[in-house]
C-alpha cells in the first residue's frame, strides 16, 4: 500500500489549522507536512515556511518529502481581495497554477483546491443555486476561484491530475478566526457574545447567506478526497450546502442563551458583495456523487460554538 504524504499549503488559516490536525489523525503526524508564509511556533508536527508564489520553493518541499497529495488552501478572500484587486488576482492565480504545475511535473496524484459561493454573481438564482448556474462573480476573489475551477478541470482532462474541489459556504468554527471574508461576521458575533461585548454587524439584518459548521466542512473535504475516483463527476467544483441564515437569525439564536446580548447593524462595502451571493445552495450533485449530508444546523452549531468559546475565554456560565 502506498502511504500518502500530504502537503498542506495555508496550514495556519481558518480551515487549514483545523484540517491539518484532522489529517494528522487520519494519516499519522509524520505524513503531514504543514506549510504557511508565517511561522507557527506552537505547531505539533512537521512545519515548513512556504511562499506558494515561489514555484521552486513548492517543488523543493514536494521532492524533499516525496509528497503525493496537496491541499492548497492559501488564498486572498473576498473582502480583503477588494482592497487590492490586481494583487489579489496575481496572488490567487500564481499560487494555484504553481501548485497544479508542480503536481503535474512530479509524483503528486491528488489535489484539493477550495472554491467558494463567491463564484456566483448576478446571473445565478439566489435561492437553491444549482451546481450548473452561470458564473459571473463580482469580486476578484470570486473571479479567481471561477478561473481556478476551470483550470482544475483543464488539468484533469489534459493531464489526468485528480484535482477535487468544493464551493465552500461561510465556514464557522471556534478553533480559528477567518481572515478577510464577507461571511466572517458569523464567527465574530459568537466571540463578542461570549466576551460580553455588543456586536456591530457589517451586514444588514436580512442578509441571508449559506454557512457551514467547521466540523461539517472538514468532514465534507475528507469525504470528497476519500471518494473513489469514478464517483467524482464534477471536475470544476462541487456545490456544498449545510444551513442558511441571516444576521438577525443568528443573533436571536445567541440571545436565547445570552439574554443581554446586543447587536447593531452598520453595513459597509461587504454588503454589496453579500447581496450578489446565493442565499441557499443546491448540493444534490455532492449528495449523489459522494454521499454528502450535513449534520449541524444553526441551533446545534450555536450551542457548541458558545460552549467551546466559553471554555476558551474562561467565561463558563
Ligand atoms: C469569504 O467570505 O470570502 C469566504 C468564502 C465564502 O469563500 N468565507
Amino acid at each position: 500500500m502506498i502511504t500518502d504524504t500530504i502537503l498542506i499549503i495555508g496550514a495556519n488559516g481558518q480551515l487549514g489549522s483545523v484540517l491539518t490536525k484532522e489529517l494528522q489523525l487520519i494519516h499519522g503526524k509524520s505524513n503531514i507536512i504543514a506549510t504557511d508564509v508565517y511561522l507557527n511556533s506552537n505547531f505539533d508536527g512537521t512545519f515548513e515556511l512556504l511562499d506558494a508564489t515561489d514555484i521552486k520553493a513548492i517543488q523543493k518541499i514536494v521532492t524533499k518529502y516525496s509528497i503525493n497529495q496537496i491541499y492548497h488552501l492559501a488564498a486572498i478572500l473576498s473582502a480583503k481581495g477588494e482592497e487590492k484587486p490586481l494583487w489579489t488576482w496575481d496572488m490567487n492565480m500564481k499560487m494555484m497554477l504553481n501548485v497544479f504545475e508542480v503536481a503535474r511535473l512530479s509524483n503528486v496524484k491528488k489535489i484539493f483546491f477550495p472554491s467558494s459561493i463567491a463564484v456566483f454573481g448576478d446571473d445565478a438564482p439566489l435561492i437553491s443555486t444549482p451546481q450548473s448556474a452561470f458564473l459571473n462573480p463580482a469580486t476578484v476573489y470570486g473571479i479567481s476561484k471561477a478561473a481556478g475551477e476551470n483550470w482544475a478541470q483543464y488539468y484533469f482532462i489534459k493531464y489526468g491530475l485528480d484535482i477535487r474541489s468544493i464551493r465552500y459556504p461561510g465556514v464557522i468554527g471556534y478553533q480559528s478566526m477567518p481572515g478577510g471574508g464577507t461571511t466572517d461576521y458569523a464567527v465574530d458575533i459568537y466571540h463578542s457574545a461570549v466576551k460580553g461585548e455588543s456586536y456591530s454587524c457589517f451586514l444588514n439584518a436580512e442578509t441571508k447567506l449559506p454557512m457551514i459548521y467547521m466540523e461539517d466542512a472538514i468532514r465534507a473535504t475528507i469525504e470528497l478526497m476519500q471518494a473513489p475516483i469514478e464517483n467524482i463527476k464534477t471536475r470544476t467544483s462541487y456545490n456544498l450546502g449545510a444551513m442558511s441564515f441571516n444576521p438577525s437569525e443568528i443573533f436571536d439564536e445567541i440571545k436565547k442563551l445570552y439574554l443581554n446580548f446586543e447587536i447593531e447593524y452598520n453595513p459597509d462595502f461587504r454588503q454589496t458583495i453579500a447581496d450578489k451571493w446565493p442565499k441557499s445552495i443546491d448540493d444534490s450533485e455532492a449528495q449523489k456523487d459522494w454521499g454528502w449530508k450535513p449534520r449541524f444546523n444553526l441551533k446545534s452549531m450555536t450551542s457548541l460554538m458558545l460552549k467551546k468559546l466559553e471554555e476558551k475565554y474562561n467565561t463558563i456560565k
